[in-house]
């Protein structure tokens, strides 16, 4: 019987948000982010990025004069961690939104309980297709991999204009993987290129030596890799390893530095699709290169970015809903607060970011889309030893 009143303790602990909770001070935004597990190599950053921004915002005056801060809960890598996460920011947190989570995979099962619970998502970096239209409380900063993968594959192209036969790799038991790997195969049949092989793999994978095998006797001349870091690391480590010699271009999965301690001089030519350039030149990147450096001494990562924009639309939407209730958002009912602000985060228009001026736009099914205008190309280049990399951007 223990069991059952620890449950109804529990319950009671988490019961919903009522008429009477009010948003408090200073202003408490959700990170529902993965700090540890597998996919802490895409969490930690962001959580960086979420933290810089808050930084960055209380600096510049907070929310007219009021500090925001950031809430962690870590979801690991699992979507019932990024569920249990949800619940506390939204129940006992009492956030008046969330940043997160990391996975797309996990985001299809987050989306409905914030969209139940009113309460304004931003995806960092959720980059499949279908994110906004879970449902009306749900937005992204992470451009969907349809906006990002082409132009990645019109660079390739230019350098190897020869190129006709395509092997593609790709985690079937991830959302993201997924549905990279269906807008990469579009874009290859549009672009006249034939795909001459496609292996299923699990983000779980580090020995590809039969798919590998079966792939190289297709006499590819172009590798496409949609998984995860760990996996991806070692399909280029082995892909090489087994002769590939060819161009070899990774999603977003592969956009990491956690890949190189695994497949060191082997990462060296990768080409990466990315949202975020490092060097872009606005005062928000300006400002988010010079505070990320002086601590980490490396180059600001694309989840870094994205996590900072993600919170610094949300202050900036805080900020226009004080403007248009002329009042303070402190003390406002926290349900009501929630669905202004939801509707203030899709009135983003031209904010420059990190990511460069982003709008995010109301999509039929009622969630946000981030409309970004910039995506680039980078190669990863490792140090002589294999030992240290970096992205250096081609374009
Ligand atoms: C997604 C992704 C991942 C690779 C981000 C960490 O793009 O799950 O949508």
């Amino acid at each position: 019987m223990r069991f059952g009143v620890v449950s109804a303790l529990a319950v009671f602990a988490l019961g919903s948000v009522g008429a009477a909770q009010q948003v408090g001070r200073p202003i408490p935004i959700g990170a529902a982010l993965a700090e540890t597990s597998n996919i802490a190599f895409y969490g930690q950053p962001e959580i960086i990025g979420a933290k810089l921004a808050q930084k960055y915002v209380n600096t510049h005056g907070g929310i007219n004069g009021v500090p925001i801060r950031i809430v962690l809960e870590d979801t690991g890598g699992s979507e019932s961690g990024a569920i249990n996460a949800f619940q506390l920011l939204i129940k006992k947190q009492r956030v008046v939104g969330i940043v997160g989570p990391v996975l797309s995979q996990q985001a299809f099962s987050t989306g409905p309980i914030a969209v139940q619970e009113k309460t304004p998502v931003i995806g960092p970096s959720n980059t499949a297709n279908g994110i906004p239209e879970i449902g009306p409380f749900i937005s992204r900063v992470s451009a969907p991999v349809a906006a990002y993968a082409p132009t990645a594959l019109t660079y390739i192209l230019s350098k190897y204009p020869k190129i006709t036969r395509v092997v593609q790799f790709y985690a079937h038991n991830d959302a993201f993987a997924k549905g990279e790997a269906a807008v990469f195969a579009t874009a290859f049949r549009k672009a006249g290129l034939v795909l001459v092989d496609v292996e299923q793999t699990t983000t779980r994978q580090t020995d590809f030596s039969s798919q590998i095998t079966t792939a190289l006797a297709k006499r590819p001349q172009l590798v496409e890799i949609s998984t995860l870091s760990v996996g991806g690391g070692n399909l280029v480590k082995q892909l090489r390893e087994f002769g590939y010699k060819g161009p070899i271009i990774g999603g977003n999965g592969l956009n990491t530095s956690a890949i190189f301690p695994i497949c060191q001089s082997y990462c060296n030519g990768v080409y990466i699709a990315e949202a975020y350039s490092p060097s872009a030149n606005n005062p928000l990147n300006n400002w988010l290169r010079t505070a990320y450096t002086a601590t980490y001494h490396k180059q600001v990562p694309q989840f870094t970015a994205q996590a900072f924009t993600a919170v610094q639309v949300f202050a900036a939407a805080l900020k226009r809903v004080e403007a248009k209730t002329h009042s303070s958002v402190v003390g406002m009912n926290l349900a009501t607060l929630r669905i202004a602000l939801n509707s203030a985060v899709q009135q983003t228009r031209d904010l420059v970011t990190p990511l460069g001026p982003i709008s995010i736009i109301t999509v039929p099914g009622g969630g946000g889309e981030i409309h970004q205008k910039d995506f680039y190309i980078a190669q990863i280049q490792m140090a002589p030893g294999g030992k240290s990399g970096s992205f250096t951007y081609v374009k």
